[in-house]
């Protein structure tokens, strides 16, 4: 049984302490938008296959072994390529530099067939894409459209997160690859600014809109809800657009309604910015309760 099935590239991540120019320690821990998601929803109870390629070497063993810690299922395979690598330098709260060493990568090796193997496990309730996919290689992006299909036709509900990256692709780019998918997405989840990217009229019933620190819109054929995000003395905000996709698609799942999904979203966000690290600090269902306690809902 999947409850959530996503498909993407995880790489090593270096976390600096200042500017990497000056040298100096760094942490070695893992990323990728996906798996951010995997865990969230992973930690939150619910049965979940993350789907990539990485590299035969020691940096995509730490990105299986960590998965498979978090009790993520491990799809996809290795391939003989390195496996992606990303820097983050932190400049302040809200801003973290970001450099890649992504190309030619393993994880962008990903390919239609490493999708069908993981529908072949198992047909999943919710199948979680996004755009960052679609920008690594000429495969990945038929990785993600076939994700959509096999979707579709199984009865999954699909949900696309646009996660417009403009290192890896112009906005122009993202649109064209991007828009022909979301005629088939039940949910598509967007920042403010990527909205122009997904552009309208693509009869989607349900689209979430994430405001930053100004909380998040979800708007469906039964309405429009908005939620404020929690007060939280933010230390790092990368990931925190995965911890509230890993929230909301959490609430989906046990049928909550869509402010009680928003609700759930943007208190997981609350604690994805509040520590250090895209998703060291994702909250299990206990420490979803302290939260409420706090704010007293
Ligand atoms: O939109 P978010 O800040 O939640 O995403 C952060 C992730 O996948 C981060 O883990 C990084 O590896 C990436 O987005 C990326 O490829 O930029
Ligand atoms: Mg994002």
């Amino acid at each position: 049984m999947t409850d959530v099935l996503t498909l993407g590239e995880t790489m090593g991540a270096f976390r600096a302490g200042g500017p990497f120019r000056l040298g100096g320690t760094a942490e070695l821990t893992i990323a990728g938008a996906e798996s951010n998601v995997a865990i969230g929803v992973a930690r939150l109870g619910h049965a979940v296959r993350w789907v990539g390629v990485t590299g035969e070497d020691e940096i995509g063993e730490l990105v299986r072994r960590t998965l498979f810690a978090e009790q993520v299922e491990v799809g996809g395979r290795t391939a003989q390529a390195g496996t992606g690598l990303i820097l983050f330098e932190p400049r302040t709260a809200d801003i973290t530099r970001v450099l890649y060493y992504r190309s030619e990568s393993a994880g962008s090796q990903l390919s239609t067939e490493d999708v069908k193997r993981a529908f072949d496990v198992s047909v999943p309730k919710i199948v979680h894409v996004t755009g960052i996919t679609c920008a690594l290689s000429e495969s990945a992006r038929a990785a993600v459209t076939e994700a959509v299909n096999l979707g579709r036709e199984a009865g999954s509900r699909v949900s696309l997160d646009v996660n417009f990256r403009s290192k890896l692709w112009s906005a122009d780019e993202a649109a064209r690859a991007i828009r022909p998918l979301l005629t088939r997405v039940d949910l598509l989840i967007a920042s403010d600014d990527e909205l122009a990217i997904a552009g309208d009229d693509h009869g989607i019933p349900e689209v979430v809109v994430k405001h930053g620190a100004d909380g998040a819109t979800a708007l469906t054929s039964e309405g429009e809800w908005t939620a404020p995000a929690h007060r939280v003395t933010a230390v790092d905000t990368t990931g925190a657009g995965d911890a509230f996709v890993a929230g909301y698609l959490s609430g989906l799942l046990d049928g909550l309604s869509p402010a009680g999904r928003l609700h759930r979203g943007t208190a997981v966000a609350a604690f994805a910015v509040a520590t250090p690290g895209d998703w060291q600090g994702l909250p299990t269902r206990t420490d979803l309760a302290l939260l409420d306690l706090q704010s007293g809902s």
